[in-house]
């Protein structure tokens, strides 16, 4: 078998995944056009000639600026339902899909348009391609610790349908600390924990998302790689990381994919697992990621399986359903 058909065929589990960046270019048009708002782009040329990024912020200064055409709940439908179908494409079998309620609450969108358009769609998802889904509620750590709390306040409705919190954004200067509380208050309604660790930051806040917030998941964690008191520790804990290996390389995590380190992570035994991040802004969905870095990295089909059956034993199912999916 191609190793395309490989990777597609193979059933997997996405972890990593803010919808918010899944936008691609022609939807933002359609729905900038839609909702009657100007985009700083004539074409979508001109978009996709702005994805070239030095850093983490580079990016999210225009991530948060496209997130301005999503208004009203058909966005978000619309939004999420074109992200499963590529994923059911790419063999996506379950999907634990990151959204940032700030990133609209603070622009005026209702939490209730935004949390009710995803549910629909995940909802279809279901239906049309048997793909199960759920979300991550991720608060902005640029932002306060009493904004993330008042953002947790408005979920109050919905918890019952959100996973986990998760914590995303402008990771320097911004450690896990600062919302120790929040992550408490979430533990304590019942809600699990991810948090970005290590994609620019340093192993100590990969210490502290372990104490402080007590994250079941570390999205990213290439920096551990520096400690190694801090990769036994993971290793002992059974950690899983939501690697992402084009995001690593658009956001110069890592200066060539050639030098990624995710076979290194699976030789010391870490769980890594294969994901996306913002699909429509660094070059791929989850099967070209696998791709990529199978072929950067010469990994073998059985890495690939280790890969997959990872993403499904560090997802949030039931373990019977877990169990069904390795
Ligand atoms: C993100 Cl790649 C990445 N890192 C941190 N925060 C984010 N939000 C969306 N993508
Ligand atoms: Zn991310």
């Amino acid at each position: 078998v191609e190793l395309e058909a490989f990777v597609r065929g193979l059933p997997k589990a996405e972890l990593h995944l803010h919808i918010e960046g899944s936008l691609e270019p022609e939807l933002m048009f359609a729905l900038a056009r839609r909702n009657g708002v100007a985009l700083p782009y004539d074409s979508v040329e001109a978009v996709r000639a702005a994805y070239a990024f030095s850093n983490l912020q580079d990016f999210l200064d225009i991530y948060y600026a496209g997130a301005g055409v999503l208004q009203t709940r058909q966005d978000f439908h619309d939004l999420a339902m074109a992200y499963f179908d590529r994923a059911a494409a790419d063999g996506v079998r379950h999907a634990e899909i990151m959204f940032d309620p700030q990133t609209h609450t603070d622009r005026g969108v209702p939490f209730a348009e935004v949390i009710e358009g995803l549910l629909s769609a995940m909802a279809e998802a279901q239906a049309r391609h048997g793909l199960s889904s759920a979300l991550i509620m991720s608060f902005l750590r640029h932002l306060s610790q009493d904004a993330a709390f008042a953002t947790l306040a408005m979920a109050e409705p919905w918890l019952d349908r959100i996973a986990a919190v998760g914590l995303d954004s402008s990771e320097v200067g911004h450690p896990p600390s600062k919302f120790a509380e929040v992550f408490a208050a979430a533990a304590a309604k019942g809600l699990r924990r991810v948090a970005h660790a290590g994609e620019e930051g340093p192993p100590a806040y990969v210490h502290e998302a372990l104490d402080l917030l007590d994250v079941d998941r570390i999205d990213h964690g290439n920096r551990a790689l520096e400690d190694a008191g801090l990769v036994a520790r993971l290793v002992e804990q059974g950690m899983t990381l939501t690697v992402c290996p084009l995001s690593n390389h658009k956001l110069c995590v890592v200066g060539d994919l050639a030098d990624h380190p995710l076979d290194r992570m699976l030789a010391l035994g870490l769980k890594a697992t294969v994901n996306s991040d913002d699909p429509a802004y660094f070059g791929g969905y989850v099967a070209d990621n696998y791709l990529a870095v199978a072929k950067a990295r010469s990994l073998s089909r059985a890495d690939l399986v280790q890969l997959a059956r990872n993403s499904f034993a560090g997802s949030f199912l039931p373990t019977d359903a877990i169990a069904r999916h390795l």
